[in-house]
C-alpha cells in the first residue's frame, strides 16, 4: 500500500484513464464536426448521468440526486458527521458545445477520488463529486440553475416551471431524465458543504500563450442577461407598403446595431452578445411580426454593468420605429471574487507539484460563482487550445487534463483532513 499521502493520491492521477472517460463521454451527444450537444435533461444528458452513476458506483463510491437533478458522487470520510468537501462542474453542454467544457470539471474529480482511493488516503471528511443540472442556459433560461436552487432552495419551484422552446418543462424533463437512469437516493437541498472547488478549462487563450498549466482563478465576471421582444404585424411581402410594414426584424436590427454601438467600448472590456434572434413567422413572404432576441452582457465592474445596462431598454424604445418593445431582464449575477482556504490550498498544491501557474480572472460564468455564497469556493483552470470554447472544435491536452487532476487530488486532501 502505498504511503498515505496527498503526492501518492497526485501520482496515483491516471492520464490514460481519465482521457478515456472524457473521449467516452463524447460519444453521448458527438456532433459531426467532433464536438457535442447534449443539453441539459435531454436523453443525450440522461445517457452521460447515467455511465457517470456507473462509473461512480463501479468504484464503490455512492451517488445521489437533488430535487433540481444534480447529482452528487460521494467517497465517504472517517467523521461521518463532517460535512464534505465538494468539487465537480457540469454534464449539459451549448448545443455545438466541446468535450471537455464542464465535463472536466466532472471527470477531473472523479479520477481524483479515485486516485486519493487507491493511494489508500483516508480523510477526514467525506469527498463528493457534483454534477450541477444546466449550468449553459442554452435550453432553458436560467445557467447555472444546479448551483442556484442548492445554494437558495427557495428558487427550486420557480425553476421546475421554466420551459424550453417546445413549451417542456424542467420538472417533465427531469421526470424523463430520472426514469433514464439508475434509481439513486434523495439529496437534500442546501445540506453543509465545508470547501467547493472547481475545475474547468479556461474557455481563453491565457495560460496557453503564457505556457501555464494552472489557472488560480482570482474570481467571475459579472453578468446581466436579457430577452428583448420586438411586436410588429405580419403583413405580405409583395404587397404591403413600407410605410405601412410594422416589420419587427427592421426595427429589431436598428436596436441591435444601436446596442453594439452602446457596449464598444474603445479598452474592449465589455462582453455583450446576441446570441439568439428568433423571427416569427420565419417565412420567405411574410414581413415579420415578431422577434425575441437575447443579450448576454458581462462585465468585471458592477459600476459598468448598472450603467451600461441600465440603458439597454431606452435604446431599445428609441429604435423600435413603428412596432413596441418588451424587455425582460432573465439573470443578473454579480461579480464574485475567490480568496481565503481554497485558492490558498490550491496554489500550495499546485507549488508542491511544481507546475507553472498564474492568477487568472474568468470572464465565463460557472457554478462557482453560487457556491461561493454558501462555503470557502476556489477555482482551477487548464488550458484549452487556442482559447476555443463553445465551439466545436475545443480541445485540451491530456497531460494538461491530468495536471489539473492532480492538483484537484492533493487539494482536497489537505481541505477533507481539515
Ligand atoms: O456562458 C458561460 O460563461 C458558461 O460557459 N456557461
Ligand atoms: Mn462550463
Ligand atoms: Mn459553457
Amino acid at each position: 500500500m502505498a504511503e498515505r499521502t496527498s503526492e501518492s493520491a497526485a501520482a496515483a492521477v491516471d492520464e490514460a484513464r481519465l482521457w478515456d472517460r472524457h473521449m467516452e463521454m463524447a460519444k453521448i451527444g458527438a456532433t459531426p464536426k467532433g464536438g457535442v450537444n447534449r443539453q441539459a435533461l435531454t436523453p443525450e444528458d440522461a445517457r452521460a448521468r447515467a455511465l457517470l452513476a456507473n462509473w461512480a458506483q463501479e468504484l464503490g463510491f455512492t451517488c445521489a440526486m437533488d430535487d433540481i437533478g444534480s447529482m452528487y458522487i460521494r467517497r465517504p470520510g472517517t467523521d461521518a458527521d463532517a460535512a464534505p468537501v465538494m468539487t465537480g462542474s457540469h454534464t449539459d453542454s451549448q448545443p455545438s458545445g466541446g468535450r471537455f467544457d464542464g465535463i472536466y470539471g466532472i471527470l477531473g474529480g472523479l479520477e481524483a477520488l479515485q486516485a486519493i482511493e487507491e493511494s489508500g488516503n483516508a480523510t477526514r471528511r467525506p469527498i463528493e463529486v457534483v454534477n450541477w443540472t444546466n449550468e449553459e442556459a442554452s435550453r432553458f433560461g436560467s445557467g447555472c440553475m444546479g448551483s442556484q436552487v442548492y445554494t437558495d432552495p427557495a428558487k427550486l419551484d420557480g425553476m421546475l416551471a421554466m420551459k424550453d422552446l417546445e413549451g417542456v418543462t424542467i420538472a417533465e424533463a427531469l421526470a424523463e431524465t430520472r426514469a433514464a437512469m439508475p434509481a439513486l437516493a434523495h439529496r437534500a437541498l442546501k445540506s453543509p458543504v465545508a470547501y467547493f472547488i472547481e475545475a474547468h478549462i479556461e474557455q481563453g487563450p491565457e495560460l496557453e500563450a503564457t505556457g501555464n498549466v494552472i489557472g488560480v482563478v482570482t474570481g467571475i465576471a459579472g453578468s446581466r442577461r436579457f430577452e428583448i421582444q420586438v411586436h410588429g404585424e405580419d403583413a405580405h411581402a409583395g404587397t404591403t407598403p413600407r410605410k405601412r410594414r410594422k416589420d419587427a426584424v427592421r426595427s429589431a436590427a436598428d436596436m441591435a446595431r444601436a446596442l453594439f454601438e452602446l457596449m464598444d467600448d474603445p479598452e474592449d472590456t465589455v462582453r455583450f452578445t446576441i446570441g439568439r434572434f428568433m423571427v416569427t413567422p420565419n417565412a420567405l413572404a411574410v414581413v415579420p411580426g415578431h422577434v425575441l432576441f437575447t443579450i448576454d452582457f458581462r462585465h468585471s465592474e458592477e459600476e459598468v454593468l448598472t450603467r451600461l445596462g441600465d440603458q439597454i431598454e431606452a435604446v431599445c424604445q428609441r429604435n423600435a420605429g413603428p412596432c413596441t418593445v418588451t424587455m425582460t431582464e432573465t439573470r443578473r449575477a454579480p461579480t464574485k471574487s475567490f480568496a481565503g482556504p481554497v485558492p490558498d490550498a490550491i496554489l500550495a498544491a499546485t507549488q508542491r507539484l511544481g507546475l507553472a501557474h498564474m492568477h487568472i480572472f474568468s470572464g465565463a460564468g460557472h457554478d462557482a460563482r453560487y457556491m461561493a455564497d454558501l462555503c470557502p469556493t476556489g477555482m482551477i483552470f487548464v488550458p484549452c487550445e487556442k482559447g476555443i470554447s463553445h465551439n466545436e472544435a475545443e480541445n485540451a491536452k491530456a497531460s494538461d487534463l491530468a495536471a489539473g487532476a492532480r492538483v484537484i487530488a492533493d487539494t482536497l486532501i489537505a481541505l477533507a483532513n481539515r
